[in-house]
């Protein structure tokens, strides 16, 4: 239940109440399920208050996992109880120091994988990812943040051409070739398309939901109040196979 000392940017810091926490986390394993993912559960790390963000942890490139070294040092050795978990099944390769690199900042597309620069990801560990990725026949595309904990926070994929996202905190010429829908509201949009087409959204986030459908999107909600104290959405709280 250490949670409830997770990471929060927020301003009064809020109070969080694990026992919800782990309640929506319940429920959101079981939207997972329902719209397709196989989901193993890995034992709560009561070291680490911001383990449930497992995203962070690591980058999955088909078979290899890269192991990240997260830019928030109090969430340092959180990847090791991951890394433990998935050796068996992926080969393994990790960021080295001084480099920072927060599965956050990923978002991958196929086989190119653009980088968040954020106050989490480095340019020493994105040139690391970088060499990484073109082992794997991938590339990199850097990405400079502005005003958001990771890339993710403000732009999330809702199936494979297009991209939902907040204005004003990255240039959007990267993703040229694709589809953005930009969110009126200001604040975070990370969403997550689950392998059934449907759109797993925040239930916080109102007027996303309503863009999505405006689109032609079929969109599923799940309160994850708690986590969003903590800065969190949706894809910080599973690591998936198949994001590129
Ligand atoms: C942190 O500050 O590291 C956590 N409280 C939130 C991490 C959210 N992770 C993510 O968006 N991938």
């Amino acid at each position: 239940m250490s949670f409830a000392g997770a990471l929060s940017g927020r301003q009064p810091a809020p109070s969080i109440d694990p026992v919800r926490a782990s309640e929506q986390h319940a429920l959101y394993v079981k939207c997972l399920r329902s719209g397709g993912y196989e989901v193993v559960v890995l034992a709560a790390e009561e070291r680490y208050p911001d383990a449930p963000f497992v995203e962070d942890t690591a980058v999955l490139m088909g078979d290899l996992l890269v192991v990240a070294r997260p830019g928030a040092v109090s969430r340092r050795g959180e990847e090791e109880g991951v890394e433990r978990a998935l050796a068996q099944s992926f080969r393994v390769a990790r960021v080295g120091g001084p480099g920072t690199l927060e599965g956050g900042d990923v978002l991958q597309r196929g086989r190119v994988l653009y980088v968040g620069r954020s106050g989490r990801t480095s340019d020493d560990a994105i040139a690391q990812l970088a060499e990484l990725a073109a082992g794997e026949g991938r590339t990199v595309v850097p990405v400079p943040v502005r005003g958001a904990l990771h890339l993710k926070s403000v732009v999330t994929p809702v199936d494979g051409g297009t991209l939902v996202a907040a204005p004003g905190h990255f240039d959007p010429s990267v993703f040229s070739g694709q589809r953005i829908l930009w969110a009126e509201e200001g604040g975070e949009v990370n969403v997550l398309a689950l392998p059934d087409g449907t759109v797993l959204v925040p239930a916080s986030k109102e007027s996303v939901v309503r863009l999505l459908e405006r689109s032609g999107f079929d969109v599923v909600t799940v309160d994850v109040s708690e986590f969003e104290k903590a800065d969190g959405g949706l894809t910080c709280l599973s690591l998936r196979t198949d994001d590129g």
